[in-house]
């Protein structure tokens, strides 16, 4: 648990240390819209993000890869806000959309690792992460150290535009805080996680299932699978289930569900019924002392509780275990994966 998840809010007076945030804060209140552009696991941080913009801070959100979005003829009016999420910096077609953005008056906001990095230079204003370097190539602290920042900078959006009461930003605040001996006692969970890992380590396909908050997490953990241990993954929303993934459910298919206890918590069981009912094979990650999913799962992975909103913090730790102990029991580099590079620069 890296030090960017420690003392960045003082949860004594409620100041959140997000220095460059304060200076373009006018200009994001009066944001009628806020784009954000990413790759990747910035991607999906960006949508974690768009959940936490849009119900604490009421601003409308888009979430658009920057491979796509610097291709296309996008609207972009005086005044929008884009924040661009890059772990290295130096993504080619996230500066390409920066560039395009800034061309039609946009505000650009930079959330970046690599200090002095392109990226930051190409924007406005900005926030580091200070994640440290990723040692290798798939991001994963890069992944938390974001969605701390992104959470901050939503509930900070919200206090100044009085969408959030004073209580739920202080509990919001707290909360925070605690979240990083959370993740410790996730860790401190490991060799069950690798248990789970060694039964399904020769799978040729994965579904990760998340809904709400989890959604962005399920995707990551799929990305997460695909990058480190070549086995196809697709994550998708639960409730798209039955939009077509369904038909790909049977005693062959391991399904991941991020089902914490949360506002959607029993829909999400009764997704869990459909695939049961097809003979899919489910691993869920749920809320610790989780009694009715406990029965219906093959395994499950008990995390601790947090703020809905904070869960991708805790429920994407699980996801990443799952994908490197798997990565190293196939004889994978983790930290080097075949075809991938650090820093996508073309
Ligand atoms: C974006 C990204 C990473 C991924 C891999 C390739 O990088 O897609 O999310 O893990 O390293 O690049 P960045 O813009 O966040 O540096």
């Amino acid at each position: 648990v890296h030090d960017s998840m420690r003392g960045r809010v003082n949860s004594a007076t409620g100041q959140l240390l997000l220095g460059g945030l304060r200076e373009y804060l006018t200009k994001m209140i009066h944001a009628r819209r806020i784009i954000i552009i990413g790759c990747g696991t910035s991607w999906h941080a960006g949508l974690v993000a768009e959940y936490i913009f849009e119900e604490f801070a009421r601003v409308p959100v888009e979430v658009e890869y920057a491979s796509e979005f610097r291709y296309r003829n996008p609207v972009i009016n005086e005044g929008d806000v884009v924040i661009a999420i890059s772990q290295s910096g130096e993504t080619a077609d996230t500066l390409a959309a920066i560039e395009l953005a800034k061309s039609k008056g946009a505000i650009i906001f930079g959330v970046c690792n690599v200090v002095g990095s392109s990226i930051p230079r190409a924007t406005h204003a900005g926030a580091y992460t200070h994640a440290g370097p990723e040692i290798g190539v798939a991001s994963t602290k890069a992944f938390s150290a974001q969605v701390v920042v992104l959470t901050m900078m939503g509930i900070i959006l919200a206090k100044a535009k009085g969408t959030i009461s004073e209580t739920d930003y202080r509990k919001l605040l707290v909360e925070l805080e605690t979240i990083p001996e959370k993740i410790e006692k996730i860790l401190s969970n490991h060799k069950q996680i690798e248990y789970i890992s060694d039964l399904f380590k020769d799978a040729r396909n994965f579904l990760f299932l998340g809904r709400g908050y989890n959604f962005p997490v399920a995707l990551e953990g799929a990305l997460k699978l695909k990058e480190i241990s070549y086995i196809h993954a697709e994550g998708y929303p639960a409730a798209e289930m039955k939009h077509g993934p369904i038909a790909l459910i049977d005693e062959e298919m391991p399904v991941v569900f991020i089902a914490t206890k949360d506002s959607s918590y029993e829909k999400i069981v009764s997704n869990i019924q459909e695939v049961r009912a097809r003979k899919g094979r489910v691993i869920a990650v749920v809320t610790e002392n989780d009694k009715l999913i406990s029965q219906m799962a093959e395994f499950i992975i008990e995390i601790p509780h947090t703020h809905e909103a904070l869960m991708p913090l805790l429920s994407v730790i699980p996801l990443q275990l799952l994908s490197y102990y798997i990565a190293v029991m196939r004889g994978c580099n983790v930290d080097q994966p075949r075809n991938l590079a650090k820093s996508v620069t073309v």
